[in-house]
């Protein structure tokens, strides 16, 4: 062995040596010749037979003659016991050619097609698992298997050569959008500069609105205020006169007898000065209500009873006009009577707190014209029904202030305009703003190293089961909507690419979506991968409300493969 060695080593120098120009001479060729020949003959002599089921990569864990350490290195055995049929190693690594061992792997070479491991369980099983054939023993009574490799070999070197057509395809593809991505990038980065060019102008005519129109509201402002001060003395000159003239009816009402003075007595069926809550207005208290005056002229009860009455003091005029149902005509009326409520001439026997209707009843009636009576009546009532309607609609008219005069007008629409003119300008740069923004948020969008996923962006690509459409916008959304009809679920808004690091963009994350029953927000994952098109392929719920969606996109052919050589190229056009 030794002396072989050496005389390899010898006559691989004079190789070495005669290489050297490169041409190989005649004498080398022989060398060479001779070396593999005595390397047949070496490995020949010093090792055993590959063992079935043994690749040629572990071929040497078996070679020695003698002895075998299982491959764990738990155990060494002899050689011999190798495919004995029994097991041996606890790593099924002595049985790899027989079903001995439960977890023995039998390798398959499959010379032709692709080499491959099965279960050593299968090993002679009666079913042909290798297509060389060679996990089934031969003999009498074995199944027949064929070797069917290089027609396998053939249909996936074909299948192969068919898909890197389409993978070549899919590369030229995303070199286009590698172009036009990065136009798109430059675009947006010039729309920007462009965009902030024109808030900067947008701002400053903002600027100008706005103080113009501060100059304009300032004198709108005094005009108005003005008016308004105006209006308001004269609102308190209403009041006064209003107040004043509430005090005087109080005291025509007050003053029954008409003598120019209010007496205790006259103040009797005035229950809201029965201070003790007896039910009777007695002398005391409505001499109390006079400040002890026997009597009050018009002008004390002005000035010093009214003011500490009027929040009390009730009009038995008011309180019972109020009460008073339409007056009903002569014709219309109970038994022809008029109808002769609150305002009529109370005389001497005037009961305010007797029932409208009994008025009718009394016999000084029948003084009066009734024709004449009937109309002061339907007068009064509609007068009282107008002011009870206006004090229903908050206010009086007359308390509305009125409109602004001519030159104050004037200021107000030049003002309008001014606000106008400013609005205007403030929604310009506004907008701006928002479409620069608008921008910037697409433009941090991470669209890949070379911005080949930007063509992806403002589009949606649908996939429908038996139950769902469900809809990929990437770089936006996903969502999910019954195909029995109803609205759509979002299953995520667009987070981060989520591939491993060194190949981050195999993963798209979608995350928040609508929040699950019992459970958590709804999110997607996608898988992307080469392909010619854009193409949603399938979408699922492997978890409750965790969704998988499988897409295929030429952004993703980063393999140029010559399809005669096999040569492979990753170079973008950049
Ligand atoms: C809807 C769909 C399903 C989801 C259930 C959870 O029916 O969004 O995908 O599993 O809600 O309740």
């Amino acid at each position: 062995m030794a002396t072989c060695v050496e005389e390899k080593k010898d006559a691989m120098s004079k190789l070495s040596f005669s290489t050297n120009g490169l041409k190989m001479s005649v004498k080398s060729y022989i060398c060479m010749t001779i070396i593999c020949f005595w390397s047949v003959i070496c490995v020949a002599t010093e090792s055993v037979p590959r063992p079935r089921g043994v690749s040629l990569t572990n071929e040497p864990l078996y070679r020695d003659t003698e002895w075998f350490t299982c491959l764990d290195g738990s155990r060494r055995i002899r050689r011999n016991l190798v495919n004995d049929d029994y097991c041996d190693c606890i790593d099924s690594s002595d049985e790899p050619g027989t079903s001995a061992c439960p977890l023995g792997k039998f390798h398959c070479n499959n010379r032709g097609f692709r080499p491959k491991y099965i279960p050593t369980s299968r090993v002679n099983d009666g079913i042909c698992d290798c297509c060389d054939a060679s996990d089934e023993y031969k003999g009498e009574g074995a199944i027949k298997c064929v070797n069917n490799c290089r027609e396998l070999g053939k249909a996936d070197l074909e299948r192969r050569k068919q898909e890197i057509i389409l993978m070549n395809q899919g590369f030229e593809v995303r070199q286009e959008y590698i172009k036009q991505g990065a136009e798109k990038k430059v675009e947006r980065e010039e729309s920007i500069t462009k965009l902030r060019e024109e808030k900067e102008l947008a701002d400053q005519i903002k600027e100008e609105k706005d103080k113009l129109k501060q100059e304009a509201e300032a004198p709108e402002t005094e005009a108005k205020d003005a008016h308004k001060k105006l209006w308001e003395a004269q609102l308190e000159l209403i009041k006064e006169a209003k107040e004043k003239q509430k005090t005087s009816d109080a005291f025509d009402e007050l003053d029954l007898d008409e003598n120019g003075r209010v007496s205790p007595d006259e103040l009797l069926n005035h229950k809201e000065f029965d201070a003790d809550g007896d039910g009777v207005v007695s002398e005391d208290e409505a001499k109390a209500v006079l400040k002890g005056l026997d009597q009050a002229q018009k002008s004390t009860f002005t000035d010093i009873i009214w003011p500490s009455i009027k929040g009390k003091f009730i009009s038995l005029q008011q309180d019972q006009s109020d009460e008073t149902t339409p007056p009903t005509t002569q014709e219309e009326g109970d038994g022809g009577e008029p109808y002769e409520g609150d305002m009529g001439d109370p005389g001497d026997d005037y009961d305010p707190g007797e029932d409208v209707d009994d008025a009718g009843d009394e016999e000084d009636d029948e003084e009066y014209d009734k024709d004449m009576d009937q109309e002061a009546i339907m007068e009064k009532y509609r007068r009282n029904q107008q002011e009870k309607e206006k004090k229903e609609k908050g206010g009086e008219d007359e308390e509305a202030m009125p409109e602004y005069d001519e030159a104050t007008q004037v200021l107000i629409e030049a003002a309008d305009k001014a606000r106008d003119d400013f609005k205007a300008a403030e929604k310009r740069s506004n907008d701006i703003k928002r479409s620069i923004e608008d921008l910037e948020k697409l433009l941090r969008v991470d669209l890949g190293p070379h911005q080949e996923f930007q063509p992806l962006q403002n589009q949606c690509f649908e996939f429908t089961d038996r139950e769902y459409t469900y809809k990929l916008c990437p770089f936006d959304k996903t969502s999910q909507r019954p195909k029995s009809g109803g609205s759509e679920t979002s299953l995520g808004t667009w987070g981060q690419w989520e591939g491993p690091v060194e190949n981050r963009y195999i993963k798209m994350k979608y995350s928040g979506g609508k929040n699950c029953w019992n459970g958590p927000d709804r999110s997607t994952m996608v898988i992307l991968r080469c392909g010619t098109e854009n193409k949603l392929l399938a979408a699922s719920e492997p978890e409750r409300c965790t969704y998988e969606f499988e897409f295929e996109t030429p952004a993703l052919c980063t393999i140029k493969t010559d399809p005669q050589t096999g040569e492979t190229d990753n170079h973008d056009e950049l």
